[in-house]
């Protein structure tokens, strides 16, 4: 058990320039006030009061090659590592609420350099492993992965403070289905246990997480961080993203991957990104989305249906 105490802190992240759709830096507040706080609570952890992150935009911040705000997510996730170290070092579960998925280039440096020995599990409709090279869009929430595990090279000098922690070994995806070119030649070249909606389709969700575990954790010993990205979930679901996918995990298989994670004992941070308020076709897909992701969170945070 990593913890006992039930200690968690809240790290909300209003952050949207690792891609280019406005309105994501509105998810952390939309997600506290559904009330999380009150049902983690009422799960038996002890809140410390919530960190809001403040991100300020550079004034000038250039390109690097495709990369676009450099600076911005470089020096944003700088911060959020930083944070969510010292919430470790503090014992308190970091639970970071995002804004755009390139923040888990901060989460995920900030828990190796407490854990180094953990294990990553990535669930998203989208590897998010493209490199500075690969990348088709320029927007770094596709390209976090890469960044941790050092396949970025040469590394661009906005994120030269970030260690290549992240081993090949230590990496599993769940709900994958929109996969780039470059990403699948990454993929497979480094071997990452990357399980695909056809695979959940195939063995079912309790066989895909046992897999993805028996991969990155073969002794059921690492501690596990969480980096969920709510397009894993079908846009029936949440459909309030900015890159919503058909074909994705239903509500209760996304509930189930956290509550097998829950029940190993081992998960010490989580992450719930991509939620999109201004994106909702209107209020009540908005209301669904958030719902969805404060049901994820409580499922890896030990609620449990019986
Ligand atoms: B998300 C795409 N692969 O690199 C790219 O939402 C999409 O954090 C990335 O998973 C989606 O731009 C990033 C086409
Ligand atoms: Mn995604
Ligand atoms: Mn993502
Ligand atoms: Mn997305």
């Amino acid at each position: 058990k990593y913890h006992p105490n039930k200690k968690v802190q809240i790290i909300s992240c209003p952050f949207s320039g690792g891609q280019a759709r406005g309105g994501v830096e509105l998810g952390p507040d939309h997600v506290l006030e559904h009330g999380l706080e009150e049902q983690l609570a009422s799960l038996d952890w002890t809140l410390s009061p919530p960190l809001s992150l403040s991100f300020s935009e550079p004034a000038s911040d250039p390109d690097e090659g495709k990369l676009k705000r450099p600076l911005y997510v470089g020096t944003s996730t700088k911060k959020v590592a930083d944070t969510v170290a010292s919430a470790l070092s503090a014992g308190s579960f970091p639970l970071t609420i995002g804004g755009d998925h390139s923040l888990a280039i901060g989460t995920v440096s900030g828990v190796f350099s407490q854990h180094p020995d953990a294990c990553l599990l990535w669930i998203d409709a989208h590897a998010d492993i493209n490199t500075p090279q690969s990348t088709p869009s320029g927007n770094i929430h596709g390209c976090p992965v890469s960044f941790l595990m050092g396949l970025a090279d040469p590394c661009p000098p906005q994120f030269a403070w970030v260690k290549p922690y992240l081993k090949a070994n230590k990496l599993a995806y769940i709900g994958l289905r929109d996969v780039d070119p470059g990403e699948r030649e990454i993929l497979k070249q480094n071997g990452i246990a990357a399980y695909s909606m056809h695979h959940v389709d195939k063995y079912g969700i309790g066989k895909v997480v046992e897999m993805a575990l028996e991969r990155v954790n073969p002794g059921s010993k690492s501690p596990i961080h969480l980096s969920l990205d709510i397009d894993a979930l079908d846009p029936v679901h949440a459909p309030a993203t900015g890159t919503p996918v058909r074909g994705g995990l239903s509500l209760r298989e996304a509930c189930y991957i956290c509550e097998a994670l829950a029940e190993t004992g081992n998960l010490v941070a989580m992450d719930i990104m991509e939620c999109n308020p201004a994106l909702g076709a209107d209020e009540l897909s908005v209301k669904a989305t958030i719902a969805a992701a404060c049901s994820v969170v409580r499922c890896a945070m030990g609620e449990t249906l019986l």
